[in-house]
């Protein structure tokens, strides 16, 4: 199964995929983790997107295409994966499209994880003060949230148009939000 944990910046993708790979050996491809990563081990592309990460701006499309399209060649990935934080651009949407057709797959569903802006912040601080994630910061969340707002949002009647979107509340404890993501999937394998 390919699924896509679509979201605002601190709406629990990251969470929800982790529990998904825990209990159910999905595979987590998280774009954020694979350019933190980047930047950890100080290679050149760390180099180039650790300032436009610490900006809280998107990386180019190119960057992140390349990451998940070598990602996804490796042989864990090849029965489907969690997309977590990929795609965020319209760009992004159309060439993961692409490169799962390519492969004769295809995304069987998007949950959308809804929580109100005030939650967000209040959780992206919390992260912050227990993390010190730069980008993490309220001034960065802000940013942040404006990206999502501006470029990722509007990829919504894009999946909806395909019938793939569905809608969780990811207001609840993470117990809660993780019943409601499992009943989606049951929905989906039925
Ligand atoms: P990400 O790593 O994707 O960061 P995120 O949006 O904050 O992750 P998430 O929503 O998963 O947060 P989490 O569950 O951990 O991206 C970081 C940056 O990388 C972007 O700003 C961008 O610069 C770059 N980037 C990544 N992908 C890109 C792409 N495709 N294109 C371009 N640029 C890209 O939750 C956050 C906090 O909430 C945690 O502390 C967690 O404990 C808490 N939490 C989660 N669920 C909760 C719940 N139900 N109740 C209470 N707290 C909860």
């Amino acid at each position: 199964m390919n699924l896509i944990l679509f979201g605002p910046p601190g709406s629990g993708k990251g969470t929800q995929a982790k529990r998904l790979v825990d209990e159910r050996g999905m595979v987590q491809l998280s774009t954020g983790d694979m350019l933190r990563a980047a930047i950890a081990s100080n290679s050149p592309l760390g180099q180039k997107v650790a300032p436009i990460m610490a900006s809280g701006a998107l990386v180019p499309d190119e960057i992140v295409i390349a990451l998940i399209a070598e990602r996804m060649d490796e042989a864990d990935a090849a029965g489907g994966a969690i997309f977590d934080g990929f795609p965020r651009t319209l760009a992004q949407a159309e060439a993961l499209d692409a490169m799962l057709a390519g492969r004769g797959s295809r995304i069987d569903v998007v949950i959308r994880l809804l929580v109100d802006d005030a939650a967000l912040l209040a959780r992206v601080t919390g992260r912050f003060e227990e993390q010190g994630r730069p980008d993490d910061n309220p001034e960065t969340f802000k940013t942040r949230l404006g990206a999502y707002n501006t470029q990722t949002a509007p990829l919504l009647p894009y999946y909806e148009g395909q019938g793939k979107l569905k809608i969780v509340d990811g207001m609840g404890a993470m117990e809660v939000v993780s019943t409601a993501v499992a009943n989606v999937l049951e929905t989906i394998a039925a």
